[in-house]
């Protein structure tokens, strides 16, 4: 798979939150909570608010707003809006270390009533859908009929942070993206991080001129304003040429929070600048946490129903062992069984002196330099599971056609006794939104390639990866062989006492 190069590791230190600069399609200032004076403003702030804000002042003509700020901060509560009707503006209030952060964006009109019948039938054809792919695609057709985007994709983190657009929906202005992938280094580790707090992102036009904060630096705090939690923050040059080279004008994209963990995105974009109102952005934020409720209860259901599958299994083969006088046997008796277990195509119980190979396996010298390979790791840890073994053990080349997948659970701390089951290579092409190798270092700076057309690689030395579920089944079924060779071994002491 693709490695970051190590001059993409620059593109994770870029302090993001820390822009001193905020987009052109609002305005923000800084209050001091103790006299409400205003410290900080966007270099644009008095085009909205007109009069009413004076650097060193507190806002003019705007007492209900300010009190209402007041009595926010002082309760504790998380973000607050407050409109302002009369003038067509909304503040949106948030705390950053000891000051109020408030944004002024332009409000548009209220959609409430059909916007709300929009949702309510949005949200049962959710709960109708089977399974996670049906939930994505009704959620990204929602999500582009309520903004209007020319191209709303679902994309889904793997465990290395590449992602895969796995749900599109589409007006036909952009090209389709659907199944592409894209590397890690596209989402740099700190806009991940800041993306699971911050949940909703949105640049209405990728060539904007940031505005930036005046004074440069916080008064009160002589240190640059975080803006890690506001709207406007203005965003990473070397994100915005990306946008560029792909061909979008605007973005928005919006985190998949499941358990706490960042799932996936769904990611906007058009050819021309657009805008989508605060409520709109709320409304996709529920939209799309609706979404990972869903996702989260599928999956876990999924997962529940692979677990008991497997745990029936387990039963079978606890049985068959029970009913010999060595369990080794009783094991490989039930061949089939011991397979589907964890869905392997080969199987090696190496205990004592023997070794019993089931189905597919690698000759058994190769099994034997497997186990003094998994005893020289030293790790404590029972189960031990890879889908690529070669990337540890480069000789395990050799028989990639039988193990490029291992799964090892170990029998005994005191003699290398193992149980492994093994997975053979699958070829497989990926297709990436371009060649994900292609940055470009120019001015010792890194830019984003210039092509997302399709580029294919072919992914080898890798076995189908194994579940959850499957480790579960294999931790569980170590647990019975270990309790059947100590009930043996307490038997066998009975008789000889
Ligand atoms: C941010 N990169 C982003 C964001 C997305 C992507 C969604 C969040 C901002 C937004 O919503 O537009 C990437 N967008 C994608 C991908 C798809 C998509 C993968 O639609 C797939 C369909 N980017 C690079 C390189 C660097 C880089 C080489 O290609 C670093 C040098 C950085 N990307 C980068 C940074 C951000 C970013 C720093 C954060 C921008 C910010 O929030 O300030």
């Amino acid at each position: 798979m693709v490695q970051p190069e190590s001059d993409l590791e620059g593109c994770a230190r870029e302090p993001i939150h820390i822009p001193g600069a905020i987009q052109p399609h609002g305005a923000l200032f800084v209050l001091r909570p103790s006299d409400m004076t205003v410290i900080q403003a966007s270099a644009n702030a008095s085009d909205l608010l007109g009069s009413s804000l004076t650097l060193g002042k507190g806002l003019t003509d705007l007492e209900p707003a300010v009190e209402r700020i007041r009595g926010w901060y002082e309760s504790g509560e998380p973000a607050l809006q407050v409109a302002i009707p009369d003038r067509g503006l909304i503040l949106i209030a948030h705390r950053s270390n000891g000051l109020i952060i408030v944004e002024v964006e332009e409000a548009e009109e209220a959609t409430a009533s059909g916007i709300f019948s929009g949702l309510r039938s949005f949200i049962e054809r959710l709960a109708a859908q089977a399974d996670t792919p049906g939930s994505l695609n009704e959620t990204v057709r929602f999500v582009q009929e309520l903004t209007g985007f020319d191209r709303v994709l679902a994309y889904r983190f793997d465990d290395a942070w590449n992602g895969q657009v796995v749900a599109e929906a589409g007006n036909g202005r952009l090209p389709s993206y659907l199944d592409l992938r894209f590397p890690a280094s596209d989402i740099p580790a700190q806009a991940r991080a800041l993306y699971a707090t911050n949940r909703v992102r949105l640049i209405p036009d990728a060539s904007y001129e940031p505005v930036p904060l005046e004074p440069a630096l916080n008064p009160e705090t002589n240190q640059p304003l975080d803006l890690s939690a506001a709207q406007l923050r203005s965003v990473s040059p070397v994100h915005l040429e990306y946008m560029r080279n792909m061909g979008t004008a605007a973005s928005m994209s919006i985190s998949i929070m499941i358990d706490g963990n960042l799932w996936g995105l769904i990611s906007c974009h058009s050819a021309r600048p657009h805008k989508v109102s605060s409520t709109l952005r709320d409304l996709c934020d529920f939209v799309v946490q609706s979404l990972a409720m869903r996702i989260a209860a599928q999956e876990r259901a999924a997962e529940a129903s692979q677990r008991v599958d497997l745990s029936q299994v387990t039963g079978r083969l606890l049985a068959s062992m029970s009913s010999r006088s060595d369990w080794v046997e009783g094991l490989a008796e039930a061949r089939d069984d011991l397979l589907r277990q964890v869905g392997a195509t080969g199987a090696a119980i190496m205990t004592d002196a023997r070794c019993i190979c089931l189905g597919s396996t690698p000759a058994e010298p190769q099994l034997q330099a497997i186990v003094h390979w998994l005893e020289q790791r030293g790790d404590a840890e029972e189960v031990f599971a890879t889908a690529s073994l070669s990337a540890q053990l480069p000789s395990a080349t050799d028989f990639a056609d039988t193990a490029s997948g291992i799964l090892a659970v170990r029998l005994s701390k005191l003699y290398p006794s193992w149980l492994i089951w093994v997975r053979p290579e699958v070829h497989r092409t990926v297709t990436w939104g371009g060649d994900p190798h292609k940055h470009v270092a120019e001015n010792g700076r890194i830019h984003p390639r210039k092509s997302f057309d399709a580029w294919q690689e072919q992914v080898r030395l890798q076995a189908l990866p194994w579940t959850a579920a499957e480790i579960a089944a294999a931790r569980d079924l170590r647990a019975a062989i270990v309790g059947i060779v100590l009930r043996r071994a307490e038997e066998l002491a009975e008789l000889t006492s």
